[in-house]
This record gives structure tokens, C-alpha cells and sequence, in this order.
């Protein structure tokens, strides 16, 4: 799949520091130590209502990460998929009377140009499941071969094959900590089946759906027949693929911590005998709107595209996002806009005098602030205290300004 373009990054001179990042399955703010090359894998939409700002929200968290990352020298391969076949999605494109594949081409295209407006850097490898069906396939496939997998018929379809978790060295609550109670009712809540009768393990996820009457379906190769995957296994099948594990960071919302990332990583387990998937877990806190989680399924959604066709410049919502630290949760209020607006203005303001206080202490506080698990309302409180000493006192500091306005661009993805 076409990605999206990948901006220019000026050089930033300055110290750099170590990259401390939390992960949810140790619970601990860990130094990330990735080789000369950062491997990651950011989850990417189901294509339909997209971009909202949860999503914006969450591919900025990933994209400040790999900005870091590239600053403190590393080169990044990161993935990025598009669940281009799913339920929910044959369910928007039934409930709307269009073609499912029209409903993702045109979703997808919206999200590469919300990606490339709010200046977030494009990932190596941006796959939808469609296309990689022969990687899916052949990952189920080879669970099949070890026999690790179990089929299921019955008044629903069949033969659906299952992984058998019970022979996997895995524990799939382990990122969340979770319980086995906890497990059973996210996974009912989040596309599993642990009622459906039959399975050996309530929690063991679907690997390969049999092709439903009216449904698209794929020829899975030999043993699987016309059907298509499963969800997690999708994610899995990239990342075992273009990564290798264990990877360096594993990115998503909240949401995705269980079953989604829980059974990828037993999965991997399963395939390849890796004890670890990612290295870490990194998750944006779900972002609300009129009192509850945004989400697709409730429709408070606040997207992207509408912000942008109501005349909001991108950098405005940019700024909006940074100002909230990924793993806090906040709700989304139109004023909000107006203070991100306000703050933009300022730094214009102050970037465009000719002379001004020094800047390096300002870009090795971004640094740090970055650093220390991105926080980027740390970093942003760094730039208002420059700007408002540019403003309110002045400096003699003829390059000060090209300083900052470089870090506020490569650093922040803040291109003024
Ligand atoms: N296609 C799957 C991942 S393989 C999926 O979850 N798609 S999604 O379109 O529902 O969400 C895309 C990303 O945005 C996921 O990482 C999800 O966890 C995140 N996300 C969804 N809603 C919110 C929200 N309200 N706040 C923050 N992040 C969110
Ligand atoms: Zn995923």
C-alpha cells in the first residue's frame, strides 16, 4: 500500500539523552535500547470512520517516538497495517449500501491525508491484510502444520480453525496483568467468541474464519480453503515477517492491550518459540468526547478531515495533541482549539524576530522532556517560556530563532 510522504527533518545540533519509556507489561519506565536499527509496529486503522482524534492521538504518540528515535541516531523500521477486512467493516459498508472496498479505498486515502497534514512521519511498511494475504495465510498455515490449531463447525460456519492456547508457552494477560475474568469479558466485548460452544480454551482466538454465504473469502492454500483471518493473527503475520521478534516497541491505543495484543504476542510465541514479542508496550490513553471514550461503535466521533475543511490549520491540532501526555486520558472540547490556536501564534510571534534569548537550553529541555516517555507537554511548556522571554525581555541571539524553529520541526513535527 502507498504510504504517505516523508517530510524533510532539518539537523538539530545539541546534547541527546537516553530514551526512557514506560511499558505497560512491567508496569515501568524502562531505557529503551534498540540496536542501530528501532524496529516497531503501530497498529493501524480498520478503514471507516477515520481519522478521529483517538487515532490522531495515537499515531502521534508512535510518530514523536520515531522522531526520537532518528535524532538520537537510529535508523527506524517500523510497520503499520490497515485491517482492510473485518466484520465491522463488511457491517459500515453493508449498513450504507456501498462496497466494502470502496468504503476502505476511500477511508484509507483520508487517513494519508490527515498522516501527511499533521506532518506524521510515514511508516516503512504500510500493508493491508488484503494484500498480504499470503504472508496471513501462510502463518496459519504453519500453526496448522505444528498442530498447534483445532477446527470447529457448527450452526455458525466451519470449519473455522482456532489456536490451541493451552499448547502455547504463552500468557496472554501478562501485557495488561489481567485476570482471567478481565480476559474473558474484554475478549466478549472485543471481536472474540469465548461463548462460542466447542472451544477448548474459552479465550483461544480465531485464526481463520471459513467463508461465509455473501461474505468475500480468500483460498487460504492447502487445508484452510476459502475463508479469511482471523484479527490478531494479521497483526502477528507482519510483524513475525517484516520485524522479526522480539521487536522494540509494540504501539496501539488502550484498547488494544487485550485480546488484540495479548493473543498476537502468544501467537508469535507459537510460531517462532520467541518468549518475548516487543520489548515494549506502549499505549495512548484512550482519548474522549462528550463524556465517553470516542469510538466508532458509540459515534462521538471529532475527525480530522472536518477539523481541516472547517478552516483548522493542521498545526493547530497538532499542537492540541501534543499538548496532552499519551498516557494521561482527556476529553476533547472545542476550546481547546482556540488555546492550541493561541499558543501557535505566540511561537510565530516570537520565531519571527531577528534577535532573541539563546535557544540551546530550550531544545536540550525538548530533548529531555521527549525523552523522558515523550512528554510533550513538557516539551511545549519549554517553547511558551522561550517565547515569552523573546517576547517580554528579548535577547541578542541572532540565531536563536532558526535553532528553535529547526527542533520545534524535527523534534515536534511542528513545522510553522
Ligand atoms: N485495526 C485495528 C488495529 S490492528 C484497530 O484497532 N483499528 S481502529 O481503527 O479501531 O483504531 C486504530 C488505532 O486507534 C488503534 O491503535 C486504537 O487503539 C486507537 N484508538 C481507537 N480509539 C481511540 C481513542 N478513543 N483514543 C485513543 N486511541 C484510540
Ligand atoms: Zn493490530
Amino acid at each position: 500500500m502507498i504510504s504517505w510522504p516523508t517530510p524533510f527533518l532539518p539537523a538539530v545540533p545539541g546534547e541527546r539523552f537516553q530514551i526512557e519509556l514506560y511499558d505497560l507489561r512491567t508496569d515501568s519506565l524502562r531505557p529503551l535500547r534498540p540496536g542501530p536499527t528501532a524496529r516497531t509496529y503501530a497498529c493501524g486503522v480498520t478503514p471507516y470512520d477515520s481519522t478521529h482524534l483517538g487515532h490522531a492521538a495515537t499515531y502521534l504518540a508512535g510518530d514523536l517516538l520515531h522522531r526520537a528515535l532518528l535524532d538520537n541516531g537510529h535508523e527506524v523500521v517500523s510497520v503499520q497495517n490497515i485491517t482492510d477486512i473485518d466484520d465491522p467493516l463488511l457491517e459500515r459498508a453493508h449498513r450504507d449500501g456501498v462496497d466494502w472496498k470502496d468504503l476502505a479505498a476511500d477511508s484509507i486515502a483520508l487517513f494519508r491525508d490527515d498522516m501527511t497534514a499533521l506532518a506524521v512521519l510515514p511508516p516503512t511498511h504500510y500493508l493491508g491484510v488484503v494484500e498480504s494475504m499470503d504472508t496471513i495465510t501462510s502463518a496459519v498455515r504453519a500453526l496448522v502444520a505444528k498442530g498447534m490449531t483445532y477446527t470447529l463447525t457448527d450452526e455458525r460456519g466451519g470449519p473455522d480453525v482456532y489456536l490451541d492456547l493451552g499448547q502455547v508457552d504463552a500468557a496472554p494477560g501478562d501485557i495488561g496483568r489481567l485476570d482471567r475474568d478481565t480476559m474473558l469479558a474484554l475478549s466478549a466485548e472485543r471481536g472474540g467468541d469465548p461463548d462460542r460452544a466447542g472451544k477448548r480454551d474459552p479465550l483461544d482466538p480465531m485464526l481463520w474464519l471459513a467463508a461465509r454465504p455473501g461474505e468475500p473469502s480468500w483460498d487460504g492454500g492447502d487445508g484452510l480453503g476459502q475463508g479469511r483471518p482471523g484479527w490478531h493473527i494479521e497483526c502477528t503475520a507482519l510483524a513475525v515477517d517484516l520485524l522479526d521478534v522480539p521487536f522494540d516497541v509494540q504501539l496501539g491505543g488502550y484498547d488494544l492491550v487485550f485480546p488484540h495484543h495479548g493473543m498476537s504476542a502468544a501467537q508469535a510465541t507459537a510460531l517462532t518459540g520467541a518468549a518475548t514479542y516487543a520489548e515494549h508496550y506502549v499505549y495512548q490513553a484512550l482519548v474522549a468526547y462528550q463524556g465517553e471514550k470516542m469510538s466508532k461503535s458509540r459515534g462521538n466521533l471529532v475527525f480530522v478531515s472536518r477539523l481541516r475543511e472547517a478552516g483548522v490549520e493542521p498545526m493547530v491540532i497538532r499542537t492540541l495533541l501534543l499538548g496532552q501526555h499519551y498516557r494521561r486520558e482527556w476529553e476533547y472540547t472545542d476550546e481547546m482549539l482556540q488555546v492550541a490556536t493561541a499558543r501557535l501564534t505566540r511561537w510565530r510571534e516570537a520565531l519571527s524576530v531577528n534577535t532573541a534569548p539563546a535557544g540551546e537550553e530550550t531544545v536540550t529541555a525538548i530533548r529531555a522532556a521527549l525523552a523522558r516517555d515523550l512528554d510533550s507537554p513538557a516539551a511545549l511548556a519549554a517553547l511558551d517560556e522561550w517565547a515569552t522571554r523573546t517576547l517580554t525581555e528579548g535577547g541578542d541571539d541572532n540565531e536563536a530563532p532558526g535553532l528553535v524553529s529547526r527542533a520545534m520541526d524535527a523534534l515536534l513535527g511542528l513545522r510553522l
